[in-house]
């Protein structure tokens, strides 16, 4: 995978307006932003909002039972009322309709639909009908996640994403959903960031279930995956007229030097971060450097696997947030150098546009089958308040209409991007970070659950009020 940022060499991202709220994107007129077929929406995810973690019939998932123990999650927090979107999920739909936002990304919790046996839920399956259906009659894109990370405990219990098994546990879920939701979803994704799921739940335990362990990491990937491609053909058949995809994180890497070192630290940031899904999504194998960097930690595979994972997709999802300088480690690895003032936001986390450019003109390279793209989340932490009745969240504006520039600049260099989802429609429980992260464009007070539209927010309405009159 290249490293090299020179990649769109003559296409720079423009300097941070001194006054980003007069200018809020600021679009030249031939940007890809006006298209009346590029979507623009916002992304939630069922743990992250929802609550009502005991109602109807819903089981506990891997996320409750993590949350629940102590030291795991900041603040102790849980997702037990989140939001409350259960109970506001209409007032929640026509905020984001008066906001203008075409589409919507949300995902659906499994332990709400279906019982360990396997039986419906019919009563958590009718919360996201009624969703759906209020979704469809509004005219919003719906974008509809699987997996967003809320494993049911069962399920976990034995063995989670370490048995074989769970991938065809998940083929019967979305066999269930794909049935009873067709025709109410625009497009499908099997998994919300795999990289996530396998690395923060089972190789370094900072996400549930909380196993650390490099083998567990690589088989629990692989079971992932295969879960994924075992289910695309499931979502085609029940569902023809939907899109079928799979949403993955992706990581910049830059080496700090140009050293011959360096230079494979970065390539090797990169490999763990993007080639171990895309790989096998797209190239069907897995990267032996993956195992250069990992020794000794190759899943056990069978014969079949890997042609059912790289199953065509209809898009891919790309969710992308900052870029991280590395060097070699010395040995096979390696290891973050910060870099000196730079901008970075709540999560300290750097703000790097030319990233999110850079790594999807290097997909359009690296994979020759590399499907359409939707951005599924972009987006920044900030610690917002509201003052005399609003929020004036400006590193996030600056954010978003610089993160834009770059999705442009991609799509003029020839990338197939179809649409971006703000990260994220509200404040919600940032998972081991808990509710101190407020990633919305809508600020939640989680005392009283008022939603207050922050000025980023505003901005995007307005920008998308004057998209529609010109159209
Ligand atoms: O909040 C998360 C989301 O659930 C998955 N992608 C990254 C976001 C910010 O950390």
């Amino acid at each position: 995978m290249a490293n090299d940022a020179s990649a769109v060499s003559d296409a720079r991202s423009p300097a941070v307006s001194d006054n980003p709220l007069a200018d809020p994107f600021s679009p030249s007129a031939d940007s890809a932003l006006w298209r009346k077929n590029f979507l623009l929406g916002a992304a939630t995810a069922s743990y992250q909002i929802e609550g009502a973690v005991n109602e109807d019939g819903r089981l506990p998932s891997i996320w409750d039972t993590f949350s629940a123990t102590p030291g795991k999650v900041l603040a102790g927090d849980t997702g037990a009322v989140a939001c409350d979107h259960y109970h506001r999920w209409e007032a929640d739909i026509d905020l984001l309709v008066s906001l203008g936002l075409e589409g919507y990304r949300l995902s659906i919790a499994w332990p709400r639909v279906m019982d360990a046996a396997g039986v419906p839920n019919r009563k958590g399956l009718d919360f996201y009908k009624r969703l759906l259906n209020r979704l469809k009659e509004k005219g919003v894109t719906t974008f509809v996640t699987l997996y967003h990370w809320d494993l049911p405990q069962h399920l976990e219990d034995r063995g989670g994403w370490l048995n074989r098994d769970t991938a065809y546990r998940f083929v019967d879920y979305a066999d269930l959903m794909s049935r009873e939701l067709a025709g109410t979803v625009d497009a499908w994704a099997t998994l919300n960031e795999p990289w996530c799921s396998a690395y923060l739940g089972y190789g370094n335990g900072h996400h549930a279930p909380g196993l650390a362990d490099g083998r567990f990491a690589t088989q629990a990937m692989h079971h992932l995956l295969l879960a994924h491609g075992l289910a695309i053909p499931v979502l085609r058949a029940n569902d023809p007229a939907s899109q079928k995809g799979i949403v993955a994180n992706i990581g910049r890497g830059t080496a700090n030097s140009g050293s011959a070192a360096d230079q494979r630290a970065a390539h090797l940031f990169e490999v763990q971060h993007n080639a171990w899904i895309l790989d096998p999504l797209l190239k069907g194998a897995y990267s032996r450097d993956l195992f250069e960097l990992w020794p000794g930690t190759e899943p056990l595979v069978l014969d079949g696997d890997m042609q059912t994972i790289a199953a065509p997709l209809d898009f891919l999802g790309i969710n992308y947030y900052f870029r991280t300088n590395v060097a070699s480690d010395g040995g096979h690895g390696f290891r973050e150098v910060p870099l000196e003032g730079v901008e970075r936001t709540q999560m300290g986390w750097e703000v790097h546009p030319d990233g999110l450019r850079d790594l999807l003109t290097g997909f359009r390279s690296t994979y020759h089958n590399l499907p359409p793209i939707y951005i599924t989340e972009n987006g920044m932490a900030s610690d917002d308040k509201v003052i005399d009745g609003h929020v004036d969240d400006t590193q996030r504006i600056s954010f978003l209409k610089r993160h834009l520039a770059a999705v442009d600049q991609a799509i003029k260099a020839g990338v197939d991007i179809r649409g971006y989802f703000l990260w994220s429609l509200m404040d919600n429980f940032e998972w081991a970070f808990g509710y101190e992260r407020r990633f919305g464009v809508v600020h939640v007070d989680y005392s009283t659950q008022k939603r207050t539209v922050k000025r980023s927010a505003e901005l995007v309405a307005k920008f998308l009020k004057e998209r529609k009159a010109r159209i």
